[in-house]
């Protein structure tokens, strides 16, 4: 098979593939800017399949944006706005209660809770909701609040961010999502999200988390300002605290959505294309080579291409997700949920095994 791309001008990587070999930044940046995109999915297929065969995860959840109030104002993002913008809101809990409720309902295995930095909410509204979550939904895994958000928590009661994990964790918080690494070079984040915390407080926060027990997400937000050497560094940044935890569960390449933010038709900032999409999760799964899971998330991806990306090194379509913001307030059209039987359908047209997940990847349904 390896024959059919004798000709390519990533035949030597593919045989380093082929051999097990970790590639290095500079062959992460070859894959990066060619575009034999066939090449790159084999590479990619041929990891995907070595870990998870023909199985595709999916996970049935529920998505809670508790607020869009954020002090943090990222030029990438439509989503977070001033606390006196008409557009501001902040759930009360017993809407969160009544979200959990209905997850609880469709039988959900995960409750996804992420939201803005709001100067108004006490540490104390964070434990209750998930206090309130788990006494709805007990079974649920609750994954919530980005690295960035518990950077804020520890700002505002003054602990420690092991002491804020710690008091999260007793109220019921199981997991961290991905959300907020962003791309971890300190020029980019210069230019687009000046206030957030910088890379490496992000990767000491997973480490902290990671050294509790705790399992977590990451992400890379793609295709603004970022070079694809940066993409790069970012991704092996990711590569060498998995080598020293392993408490990384999947990683997920976030496409960048424009609309109706500070970098709209800035620097020539567009939508991504299919082809780039499917090049970054293709070189996701080579770089990353000590993940088990590459996520492409339907909803930013739409449903067409997501199940094209099988193909292409992915191994996860999330979720039912039922409700989110955070990319359509950026101009996704995709819908906001998915039902159970539609990724089974997505999956298995693609010629694979649909798995039913919890957050951590323990299998609750094999359909065959
Ligand atoms: O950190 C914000 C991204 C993230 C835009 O862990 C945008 O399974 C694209 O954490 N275009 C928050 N992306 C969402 C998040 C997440 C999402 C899906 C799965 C998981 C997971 C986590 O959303 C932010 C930022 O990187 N984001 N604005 C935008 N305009
Ligand atoms: Fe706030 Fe997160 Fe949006 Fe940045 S990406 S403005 S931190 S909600």
């Amino acid at each position: 098979m390896r024959s059919l791309f004798r000709h390519s001008e990533l035949y030597d990587l593919i045989e380093k593939v082929e051999a097990g070999e970790r590639l290095a930044f500079a062959d992460g940046v070859r894959l990066m800017e060619s575009r034999d995109i066939l090449a790159l999915g084999y590479m990619a297929n041929q990891i995907r399949e070595q870990k998870n065969g023909d199985k595709v995860f999916f996970i049935v959840n529920r998505h809670i944006n508790h607020t869009n109030v954020c002090v943090n104002l990222c030029k990438f993002c439509a989503y977070g706005v001033k606390k006196d913008d008409p557009g501001a809101f902040t759930l009360a809990l017993s809407d969160i209660e009544k979200a959990a409720q209905e997850a609880a309902l469709d039988g959900a295995a995960e409750v996804h809770i992420v939201g803005g930095l709001n100067p108004d909410l006490p540490f104390e509204y964070y434990l209750d909701m998930l206090r309130r979550v788990k006494a709805i939904h007990p079974k649920a895994c609750v994954q919530a609040f980005t690295a960035v958000e518990i950077d804020y928590f520890s700002q505002i009661t003054g602990k420690s961010i092991r002491d804020v994990l710690l008091q999260l964790m007793q109220a019921g918080l199981d997991a961290l999502p991905g959300g907020g690494a962003e791309v971890f070079s300190p020029r980019v984040r210069e230019k687009i999200c000046e206030k957030k915390i910088s890379g490496e407080r992000w990767l000491a926060i997973q480490e902290t988390a990671h050294a509790l027990g705790m399992r977590t997400n990451a992400t890379m937000l793609y295709a603004h300002i970022e070079t694809m050497q940066e993409r790069i560094d970012h991704l092996l940044k990711l590569r060498d605290l998995q080598d020293r935890t392993g408490g990384f569960l999947t990683f997920i390449p976030l496409p960048f959505y424009p609309k109706h933010t500070a970098l709209e038709g800035d620097m020539g900032v567009g939508s991504t294309t299919g082809f780039e999409d499917l090049k970054m999760l293709a070189v996701s799964r080579i770089m990353l080579d000590n993940f088990d899971h590459i996520k492409a998330f339907w909803m930013m991806l739409g449903p067409k291409l997501a199940q094209v990306s099988l193909n292409f090194g992915v191994d996860d379509l999330d979720g039912t997700v039922v409700q989110e913001r955070i990319i359509h307030a950026a101009g996704a059209d995709t819908e906001q949920r998915m039902t159970k039987r539609a990724l089974i359908n997505l999956i298995e047209k693609a010629g694979r095994i649909a798995v039913e997940r919890d957050t951590l990847y323990h299998v609750r349904r094999t359909y065959k």
